[in-house]
């Protein structure tokens, strides 16, 4: 199994959130790191991480892939969830079972524990890549959480309101932790101000991955 230090360590006591906000910092160690790297770069070798277009016409800044039944993508023809990657023609990997361990311990402690993830879209972040605020509304049934893992450089995750123009507040990331946002936080506005590059634990990941898993179907 996945080294997950469990039970998760409680959030630092200055730190407040929002219900339905969830973060388990250090909840994965450095060994659980690492397998789940492993399993990661073979779906990055089965599905090249690629800008997507945004609605704008412009493109992100970080980079994306999937894995699961159907991944997320945005292109000309908009943001939706399609069951073959668009650039190679073929069906998304299918989730490693490293990540499924990680999500099934997770889940097990969270309120949600009969999360099933259908999707997990790989962001990779590399110096100066950021990913402004949005609410992610592409999936069919928001009573269903978003678990993120976080490997890598640490980050500025922010998490604002329900409104775009609502005041965010930084939360920083590391390699290893694991963010819940379901229940009354779901649809909140959130993104990624900015990455700290060079500060990643394990020397063999350059930049920041963040795993997100979702139902998407
Ligand atoms: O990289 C992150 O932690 C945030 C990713 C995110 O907001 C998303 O994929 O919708």
């Amino acid at each position: 199994m996945t080294n997950l230090e469990l039970p998760f360590t409680d959030l630092s006591p200055s730190l407040s959130l929002p219900e339905g906000l969830f973060l388990y910092a250090g909840a994965v160690g450095q060994p659980g790191q690492r397998r789940i790297y492993a399993a990661l770069e073979s779906v990055l070798k089965a599905a090249p991480p690629a800008p997507n277009r945004t609605k704008g016409g412009g493109q992100t800044s970080a980079a994306m892939t999937n894995c699961g039944e159907v991944g997320w993508w945005s292109d000309s023809k908009g943001y939706r969830y399609t069951p073959v990657n668009p650039v190679t023609g073929l069906s998304w990997p299918s989730i490693p079972d490293q990540f499924s361990e990680v999500i099934q311990q997770v889940k097990a402690q969270s309120p949600w524990p009969d999360f099933r993830p259908d999707a997990c879209l790989i962001n990779w972040y590399g110096e100066g890549a950021k990913m402004g605020l949005h609410q992610d509304r592409d999936e069919r049934d928001f009573s269903q959480p978003i678990i993120t893992v976080c490997l890598g450089d640490s980050a500025d995750f922010m998490v604002g309101g329900f409104a775009r123009a609502d005041k965010a507040t930084a939360l920083k990331v590391a390699s290893g932790d694991i963010l819940i946002m379901g229940g009354a936080s779901r649809m909140r506005f959130h993104g990624i101000r900015k990455i700290y590059p060079s500060t990643s634990p394990l020397p063999e990941i350059a930049g920041r991955y963040s795993l997100t898993f979702r139902k998407a179907l």
